[in-house]
């Protein structure tokens, strides 16, 4: 059995997986996440037009984050799992259908034109070999068959599909957007309309940037709301004897539900990858049991693992294959899915907090502490000070060194350029890539630290509104300002934060460690032409650029 799936960065020979993903996604499930976008394409078509009708209903709008977040990279690996949201996904394509012919009826009278073929016409599979089967036919290149619409209609997917991944955390945080969802019915349905072209598809992937800038703001201010803007903080490296539970992902809410379950019960909870700006939000650092950071990025979870005597839970992106000598104490939540590995879902923590309980201490070995919480609140809280040190000379230039970290070996880059930068010179940082030179000292400029750590993926907007609020004090635009963007990428969330930032006209963005297999020579040309984005090169040479030398 084949696949093809080329969504992330890695890939395989930067063209696509064809025969097992380097993921780890097997055939099997490559299929059925295949047919979980064509099935939400199918529901959003009806939702869409119920929409327009004046009918929706929140299961339906709810589900197609859901859905699409199932099939971000590293988030759902398990077959079995999957499926079951293919059932749903089709309860709810039949709903919105329904949806749909009522409010026709209720407004035109009469019977609503009926829709043949495609997704919306879909008829789920009864086994799980048919399942499959259904996706193998709707694979990535069935959408086009021209390869530049294809591309485009990608830059589409997986925008909404590293969009739908925060939604679903604000969604979590009470903050759902109305706008959002009609965007998501109207941007899916789009995909499966033949009657639209290049341009279309290249318009609604700006758009889906704009949006995401719309819902990365709901999430931030979400985590505002229930845990306060977060402040700069030192989070402890090392461990300490006690119970143990690291949790790793973006959920900030399935957390702070751990802390509270874990009061008092002798368990200290501990932070893995991108769940490490918890630490700086004054509503989950006031529980004096998320004692410490454990480990570097996701792709180093394997080793770091086997050296965590407790529970583990996974709330998003991204697992991988488990060791064996973890995988008894291991656990996901959410959308994260591994064959074999118990799934919790809802909000009680009864199955993990036990297994910590029964698992040896964690030894006693204090480390070092790194600072976090450098959100926009806290950086512009010191507006005047980081104004003046860029008047006087004393800050030359900013340089954001953010996304995703990944195996590659190309991705030292991203260390070389953090340790390389000037003195005079300040790193803002934010999602798992900054673990390439987070516990490194980078010393201060005037009291400004010269790193400083923004948050998570989605703290991009926080990045965003420090920048704009630098361009507003020198009166000038983003692009004038002595900053630049110095991206890695690998999954969907880094590639619609990259659709925002084009959707803000930023230019000169280094990309790397390489350019997505999806972009196709003409639609890159087009994204050099409007935007200037680069891949990294050398990093004396892009420093060099940067600094305009
Ligand atoms: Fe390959 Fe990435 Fe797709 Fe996994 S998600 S199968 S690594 S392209
Ligand atoms: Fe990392 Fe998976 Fe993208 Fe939120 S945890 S950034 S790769």
């Amino acid at each position: 059995m084949g696949m093809f799936c080329r969504q992330c960065e890695q890939a395989a020979k930067n063209t696509g997986c064809e025969v097992v993903g380097v993921c780890g996604k097997n055939p099997e499930v490559a299929a059925l996440q295949d047919l979980m976008l064509y099935g939400l394409k199918g529901l959003a078509i009806y939702a869409d037009k119920a929409r327009a009708l004046g009918a929706k209903d929140d299961v339906i709008d709810k589900f197609v984050i859901e859905g699409l977040f199932t099939t971000v990279t590293n988030v759902d690996f398990d077959p079995v799992q999957i499926a079951g949201k293919l059932r749903k996904c089709f309860d709810e394509k039949e709903k919105a259908k329904v949806l749909y012919e009522t409010a026709y009826r209720e407004k035109h009278g009469g019977t609503a034109p009926a829709i043949a073929d495609g997704p919306a016409a879909w008829i789920i599979a009864d086994s799980l070999e048919g399942l499959v089967a259904q996706g193998q036919a709707h694979g990535v290149k069935t959408q086009h068959s021209d390869p530049d619409v294809l591309c485009a209609i990608e830059l589409v997917n997986y925008g909404l599909k590293g969009m739908a991944a925060y939604a679903n955390h604000a969604y979590h945080l009470g903050k759902k957007d109305d706008e959002v969802f009609a965007f998501y019915h109207k941007a899916l349905a789009a995909t499966a309309d033949p009657s639209l072209g290049l341009n279309d598809f290249v318009g609604l992937a700006m758009e889906c940037g704009k949006m995401n800038i719309q819902v990365m703001g709901l999430l931030y201010q979400g985590h505002e709301d229930h845990y306060g803007a977060p402040v700069p903080t030192k989070v402890q490296l090392g461990t300490r004897k006690n119970k143990g539970i690291l949790v790793s992902g973006h959920d900030l809410r399935m957390i702070e539900e751990l802390l509270k379950q874990t009061e008092g019960k002798g368990i200290d909870v501990y932070t893995h990858g991108e769940m490490l700006p918890a630490h700086g939000y004054p509503g989950l650092k006031k529980y004096s049991h998320l004692y410490a950071n454990f480990g570097g990025a996701w792709q180093d979870q394997y080793k770091e693992f086997q050296n965590f005597p407790g529970a583990i839970i996974f709330n998003t992106n991204c697992i991988q294959r488990p060791a064996d000598q973890y995988n008894d104490r291991l656990f996901t939540w959410g959308e994260v899915g591994w064959p074999g590995i118990k799934h919790l879902t809802g909000w009680h923590f009864d199955d993990v907090i036990n297994k910590a309980l029964e698992s040896p201490d964690m030894p006693d070995a204090p480390g070092k502490e790194i600072l976090v919480g450098f959100s926009h609140n806290a950086v512009l809280g010191v507006a005047d000070k980081v104004i003046e040190a860029v008047k006087t000379g004393a800050v030359k230039h900013f340089f954001l060194i953010g996304g995703c970290d990944g195996a590659k070996p190309g991705r030292n880059y991203y260390t070389e350029f953090a340790e390389k930068v000037p003195k005079d010179c300040v790193i803002l940082t934010l999602a798992c890539g900054k673990y390439r030179f987070n516990k490194e000292e980078f010393g201060d400029i005037g009291g400004i630290p010269r790193l400083l750590d923004v948050g998570q993926c989605n703290d991009a907007y926080s990045a965003v509104q420090i920048a704009l609020a630098l361009a507003n004090a020198f009166n000038c635009g983003v692009n004038d300002l002595p900053l630049s963007f110095i991206l890695s990428w690998y999954e969907q969330k880094a590639h619609v934060i990259l659709l925002s930032l084009l959707y803000l006209g930023i230019k000169n963005i280094k990309l790397g460690p390489s350019l997505p297999a999806y972009i196709t020579p003409n639609v890159l040309k087009f994204l050099v032409d409007n935007f200037n984005i680069a891949p990294i090169g050398d990093v004396a040479g892009d420093l060099k650029a940067s600094l305009g030398q």
